[in-house]
Formats: C-alpha cells, sequence, structure tokens
C-alpha cells in the first residue's frame, strides 16, 4: 500500500471522463487499496480514481463515522434519485482545498455497480453518503462540484480559487 499524491484543480484530469473498468485484475486491487490510503492520509471521506490521476470508473468511500460499515470502494458505479427530496449542505473536494459551499444534492439514492472482483454490489444510502455517491460519480464524468453550485456560490467559489496559494499558476 501506498498514497499517491491527489491531483488539484486546474488538472486536465480532472475534466476527463473516466473509462468502465473491464480487468478485475491484481492493478485494481492495488490502485483501491492506494486510493484508500490517500483518502485517509487526506482526511476525505471519498475519493475519486481521477484524484491520483487514474481514468478508470472507481470510487472509494468513509462514512464510517456516521454509520458502521460505510467504507469501501465501488468499481463501475450507477446511481439514480429514490423520491425527488433535496439536501443541501456544506460540501468540499480534497482537489479544491479550502472551497466549501452549500450544494444541492438528492437527499437518498440507489448505487449499483461492482467490487474489485466483479461481483455486482448496491446500496441505497442517505444524507452525506448520497452526497459522496453524487460528488464522486460526478469526479468519473469528469465533473467538479463547482458546477453544481447556484450561480452567486459558483461566483464566490471562483474567486477564492483565483486567490488561493496552491493555485497560482501563471495567467495570460
Ligand atoms: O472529503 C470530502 N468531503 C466531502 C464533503 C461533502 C461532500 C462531498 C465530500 S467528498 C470529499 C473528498 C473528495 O474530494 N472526494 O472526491
Ligand atoms: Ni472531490
Amino acid at each position: 500500500m501506498a498514497t499517491r499524491p491527489i491531483r488539484m484543480f486546474g488538472d486536465p484530469v480532472l475534466r476527463t471522463r473516466a473509462q468502465e473498468v473491464t480487468e478485475f485484475d491484481a492493478a485494481l486491487e492495488h490502485l483501491i487499496d492506494d486510493m484508500l490510503e490517500t483518502m485517509d492520509e487526506a482526511g476525505g471521506v471519498g475519493l475519486a480514481a481521477n484524484q491520483v490521476g487514474v481514468t478508470k470508473r472507481v470510487f472509494v468511500y468513509d462514512c464510517s463515522h456516521i454509520e458502521e460499515g460505510l467504507r469501501g470502494h465501488i468499481v463501475n458505479p450507477v446511481w439514480e434519485a429514490i423520491g425527488e427530496e433535496t439536501q443541501i449542505d456544506q460540501e468540499g473536494c480534497l482537489s479544491i482545498p479550502g472551497v466549501q459551499k452549500d450544494t444541492e444534492r438528492f437527499q437518498t439514492v440507489k448505487v449499483s455497480g461492482q467490487d474489485k472482483d466483479g461481483n455486482p454490489v448496491s446500496m441505497v444510502a442517505s444524507g452525506l453518503m448520497a452526497r459522496c455517491i453524487q460528488h464522486e460519480t460526478d469526479h468519473l464524468d469528469g465533473i467538479l462540484f463547482l458546477k453544481r453550485l447556484s450561480p452567486e456560490l459558483r461566483k464566490e467559489a471562483m474567486a477564492e480559487l483565483r486567490n488561493a496559494e496552491w493555485n497560482q499558476e501563471p495567467r495570460g
């Protein structure tokens, strides 16, 4: 196991759609182990493969502080909303440190996918875990939570981003 560097806002891999996993091999298991360790070290509740520079459709999650057992991984995730209820709560991203904004998400979703061995898995989740599923699946589609913000909050977030010390790239 090893940690891998987390890619930051501005890295094109974060805007790239990840590819379906078709090979359930040792490399996939290794990737998942490394992602869990990277998420733990960073103190996140989730991590998508794009965030460590790998364009495979897999994410890891850990909401075990909320509900026992809510830690693991999902390969090739697909979610659907259960009902129309939404939640608005603070959301952040390890690839956009320091930016936290109220973000609207579905309150309850059902996610289906596979485990590292290719076996089908699914779960129904609410609250933070449902938020995590939506946030991580967005990453796998090359989408950041900034896109889910209201116009006002997105403007705030972009201003904060421009001034973030980790984001001091040359600008034209
Ligand atoms: O650690 C994280 N916290 C978080 C809080 C609210 C909603 C989503 C998240 S996911 C984030 C880790 C991350 O960037 N995953 O992609
Ligand atoms: Ni994120």
